[in-house]
Parts: C-alpha cells; structure tokens; sequence
C-alpha cells in the first residue's frame, strides 16, 4: 500500500530516511492486521495473552516502569511567540523544539519497523471530522489506534480526498525520561513524540491531536475541542437530553459517561457517546452539537468493580488490551478495586510478597476497549452531525469547599466557573498525586496555546450561539473528617443530572447565591438514598468566608495571563466578589 496524496508519501519517505527502519508497513485497519500484530507481539513479549477462557481476547502489555503516565514536564508547544502558548504551557521556538528532537529520531528505528496509520478522528462521514497520520515504532501503538480511532483505508480515502491531515511523528526511542519530549508545532499542524510509550504520549490521536492541536484549530475556526465526556440520559417518559463534562484526568469522566441508573431510578436510560474527548460546533440552528472523535476508550482501570461501573467492568471481560495491571496465579487482570481473585504479580512483573503494601496494579493502569462493546453504547455517535448539548459541567476532585453542585448565574459566570476549576492531581500524570491545583476546564494539560486567549474564546459563544447549553460545576469528591466521600457517587450521580437537566428545562427549584444557584432543599431526589439530612446540607452549603479566599485565589491565577485575561472574565469574578460582600 502507499498513497496518492503527494504530501503524505513524501513526509513518509522523509521519515524513513531519517529515522531508518528495516521496513514500512501502511495500517489498512483491517481485522487481520489487528490480529496478526497481537499474535506478533505475544511472540515478541510485548504482550502476554491473559486467561483465554475467562479474559477471552484479553492482553496485558508492562510498560517500562518509568513510562506509566503522561509527562507534562516534558510536554511542549512550540509557537513563534512565546506568549501563545502562554503561562499555561511550556514552550520552544518551533525551530528550537525541531532541533530539540530530530537528532534523537535519527536512525532510532534501525531494526525496527516503521508503521503509517492513517486515522480518523470523528465519524468517517463527518464534516466535523479530522484526519490525521501517526508514524510509529510501536505495535503496540498500532494496536491501541485500532481501537481507539476509525483507521485505516477508509481514513486514508479521505486524507487522499481532502488533502488534509495532522502529523504525528512518534518512536518510543530508548525510553530514556532524559531523551523524552512530547512537542507539538500547531502552526505546522505537526507533532513529535519520542521516548515513550504510553498513552497520551504515545497515542497521538489523542490528546496531542484531538486537544492540544484540535484546540489551536478550534480557536481559529470557531468552534470546541474538549477533555468532555459526552452522555445522554432518556426519561421515563422518553425525554432525552444530552450533557457535556469536563473533569480532570481520573475525575470521574469515564464512570459518569456509562453511569448505571441506581435501583430507585428504574425507567431511566443512560447512553455513553464520549468518555474522554468533545468537540462542539455551532449547528445552523444555534445550538451546540458534540462529536467524540474517539472510538474506544482509554480507560482507568483501579476502582472498576460491578458496584462503581458495572458496563465498563463487563466491557473488559473481552477483546480489552491491559496496560500496567496485575495479574493472580490463573493469570486473570488484577487490580485495586476488583472485588474477587488475589494478585500475584505487580505491574512491573514481580512476584508479590507478603510485606509488599505498594499497589499491586499502577493507579495509571489502563484498559483500552472498543466503544461498541459498551452496552449503553449510543448510536448516535456514529452520527455525522453529532448530538444537541443540553448542559455543560464543569467538576473537580475536591475535598472541601466546591458545593456537590451550582449553576451559574449565566454564559459569562459559567466560563469563569470553568476558568475556575481546581482538581487534586491524581496518577494519569507523572509528579505528586493529591495536590489541588487549577485544572480551567480541565484543559492544564491539554490547551494548545494561551488560556486567557482561550477564556475569550470561550466568552465569545454567547455571540456564536441563539441557545448556549446551561453551566453547572460539580464535585463528587467532598471529604468528611474521617476522610470518607460524604457523596455515594456513581449511580447515584443521575440524581444530580436529572436536577441539572430540569434547571436547563426550567422545572427545578433552585436558591440564589453568591456563587450561583444551588438546588433548593429538597430540590435534588434522596428518595431511597440512605444519606444523612445534615450531610446534604453540608454538600449543599456556601461558606461566603471560605468562597472570599477562594475568589481571591482565583483572581491572582487569572491574573497571571496578564493582558491576555479577557476583560469578560474580570467582570465575571467581580460580580461574585461584590455578591459575597
Ligand atoms: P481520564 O481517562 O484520566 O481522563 O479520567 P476520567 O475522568 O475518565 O476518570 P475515571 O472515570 O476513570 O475515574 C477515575 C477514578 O475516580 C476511578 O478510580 C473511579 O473509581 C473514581 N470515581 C469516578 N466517579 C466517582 C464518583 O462518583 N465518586 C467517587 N468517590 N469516585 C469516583
Ligand atoms: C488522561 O490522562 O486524561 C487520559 C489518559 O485520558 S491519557 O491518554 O494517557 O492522556
Ligand atoms: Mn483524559
């Protein structure tokens, strides 16, 4: 195979003669090639074939013990001008950040072979739809593209049609941290990536695509690329509405995308269209529509069991590929959370001793899976336009202070709200875990260029837009003194989407506040919840002194961005000042 596209068969031989592989191979996407990459690297040990009766199609892959998260740290957008991609960033002069890496592909792919994979992000008949072609070292890789992206023939097709498509050049290297860098050139609407293997660094669809360089796009032709999950919910009574999230990486997008409706919500449908990744246009009819560019998911594996999301758990029964977890003596996946079976080995591949307290499974773990697997799979995100978003979320990992859930007063209060956001830092990134930081829609790590140009962004929807989603920030995470959730969570989260959807719909009761409108008492369903009353009131409570040392917290960030902060935003926090007095 190779390409008609003249663009394309140049950079690929360009690649070669720098990089020099023993061979060139063009994905076609096929079954076949997935298969015979998987029986490839089982012979190779890149993969181990787990339990074949109770994991039928299931495979574990180790990485490198210090290739188990995303690098920020070494993450790079290279602009002309520093201040675009911002304080949010870390930044190379895009020739400084070529120079940076090409030494470090040449030759890195001697004795190896060299994988093309065209891909699509989005439904192949989508408008909103975008192409890309990430070059490749790893099998491995080539075999997580296949699930997660529509690849192959198909997407190349449409590269040949259009012209256009994202370069992803990628190697895992030696795996060296000191000789690993992730850098994106939006301008050049390239990427390089090098050293590692994992995830975000590694899948190149993904964040470096879909986010980091999809955002730079989004900006200047007007629309969002966002880290969103994307779930429809169906009534009773048949009434369906869609909502967008974003939370932080391992905040609880995956689980709330497939929610299981609990015992006392018996009618109610959940769909997942997107776990991870949004992207959202204006429709002709002045309203926002979400793609998920994706096609499978990437999921965290620690904390799924039947009673947290029963889907996912059934999901990666079958055709799943492992990454990082541990395994018990009949070689099944095991990890923190599974309620049956006992590890044996760790996630580095050593056997567990008694005196061993460290997670048996990486808490960065990972399950990739087709979305066609889920059993609330929604049909619609095969469609090209897209679904109607109803709400968009906000939420963060936050022990104290974030109320379980407000509304904001309007489109302007919401994207501070969003700008807002403050997360604990979890394992899906090397550095320390529990540290809150800000997370503005939950975009830190994934923005391709300056927040405050981003903010403004984000504000200028109220003149793209005749019906704009309503805005809502959650948490699910609020700790009692015991350091227990004081929030049931999973499931039960529907009770809070349902009040979300009747604000949007203007049948829920709400009270006015300085922050935003919270759900008046009684307004959100305990029904046959077993919650302590004065433990709802502590969720639902505002404490104007803790919110006047929160607001002055988030003005000094906004302020960082200097005179890129949009004046719109400035408003919007000064109105939350002056209403906490
Ligand atoms: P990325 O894939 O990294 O972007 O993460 P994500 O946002 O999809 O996170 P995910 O849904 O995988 O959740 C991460 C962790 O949070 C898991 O260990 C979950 O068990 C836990 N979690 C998810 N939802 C809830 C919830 O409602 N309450 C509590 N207490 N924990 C939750
Ligand atoms: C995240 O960290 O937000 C993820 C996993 O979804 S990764 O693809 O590695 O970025
Ligand atoms: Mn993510």
């Amino acid at each position: 195979m190779s390409t008609s596209n003249k663009a394309l068969a140049t950079w690929v031989s360009e690649v070669a003669a720098l990089t020099q592989p023993d061979n060139i191979v063009w994905c076609d996407g096929s079954t076949e090639e997935y298969d015979r990459l998987i029986k490839e690297m089982c012979e190779t040990g890149i993969l181990d074939p787990l339990n074949s009766e109770t994991y039928p199609d299931c495979y574990l892959h180790l990485s490198s013990p210090s290739d188990v998260a995303r690098v920020e740290h070494l993450t790079f957008v290279c602009t002309d001008e520093k201040e675009d991609a911002g304080p949010n960033n870390n930044w190379m002069a895009p020739a400084d950040g070529h120079a940076k890496v090409d030494p470090l592909f040449d030759g890195c792919m001697k004795g190896r072979t060299m994988y093309v994979i065209p891909y699509c992000m989005g439904p192949i008949a989508s408008p909103l739809a975008r192409c890309g072609v990430e070059i490749t070292d790893s099998p491995y890789v080539v075999a997580n593209m296949h699930i997660m992206t529509r690849m192959g023939s198909a997407a190349l097709a449409r590269i040949e049609k259009s012209g256009k498509f994202v370069r992803g050049l990628h190697s895992t290297g030696d795996l060296d941290p000191e000789r690993r860098f992730v850098m994106h050139f939006p301008h050049e609407l390239s990427i390089k990536s090098i050293g590692s293997g994992y995830g975000g660094n590694a899948l190149l669809g993904k964040k470096c695509h879909a986010l980091r360089i999809a955002s730079y796009q989004a900006r200047t032709e007007g629309w969002l690329a966002e880290h969103m999950l994307i779930v429809g919910l169906e009534s009773p009574e048949g009434e369906k509405h869609y909502i967008a999230a974003a939370f932080p990486s391992a905040c609880g997008k995956t689980n709330l995308a497939m929610l299981i409706p609990p015992e006392s919500h018996k009618g109610w449908k959940i769909w997942t269209v997107g776990d991870d990744i949004a992207w959202m246009h204006v429709g002709d009819d002045g309203q926002l529509w979400a793609i998920n560019p994706e096609a499978g998911y990437f999921g965290v594996v620690p904390g799924t069991s039947p009673n947290t999301n029963k889907n996912a758990y059934d999901m990666i029964e079958s055709g799943t590929i492992f990454t990082n977890v541990a395994t018990t003596a009949n070689n099944e996946p095991w990890w923190e959370g599974r309620p049956d079976g006992t590890p044996t080995t760790n996630w580095k591949g050593e056997a567990i001793t008694p005196d061993n307290k460290a997670p048996a499974a990486h808490p960065n773990s990972r399950f990739t899976v087709s979305a066609k697997k889920n059993p609330c799979y929604a049909e619609e995100s095969e469609d090209p336009r897209g679904v109607p978003i109803s709400a968009i979320v906000f939420g963060g990992r936050r022990r104290e202070l974030a109320p379980l859930v407000y509304q904001a007063k309007n489109w302007a209060h919401g994207v501070l709200m969003g700008a807002s956001v403050a997360s604990e830092t979890t394992a899906a990134a090397i550095g320390q875990v529990g540290v809150v930081r800000r997370d503005s829609m939950a975009m830190k790590p994934f923005c391709g260029y300056n927040f405050g140009d981003y903010w403004d962004h984000w504000l200028s929807f109220e003149q793209r837009a005749d019906k704009l989603p309503g805005m809502f920030h959650v948490n699910w995470f609020r700790r009692d003194a015991d350091g227990g959730f004081m929030w049931p969570g999973f499931g039960e989260n529907l009770r809070v989407l349902r009040w979300i959807i009747d604000r949007c719909e203007g049948r829920a009761e709400a009270r006015e506040t300085p922050i935003g409108y919270l759900p008046a008492p009684g307004a959100i369903d305990t029904d046959d919840l077993d919650i302590d009353p004065a433990v709802m009131d502590k969720l639902l409570a505002v404490d104007n002194e803790q919110w006047k040392t929160e607001m002055d917290s988030v003005e000094e960030y906004i302020g960082k961005f200097g005179d890129r902060t949009p004046e719109g935003l400035k408003a919007a926090h000064q109105k939350v000042v002056a209403a906490l007095g």
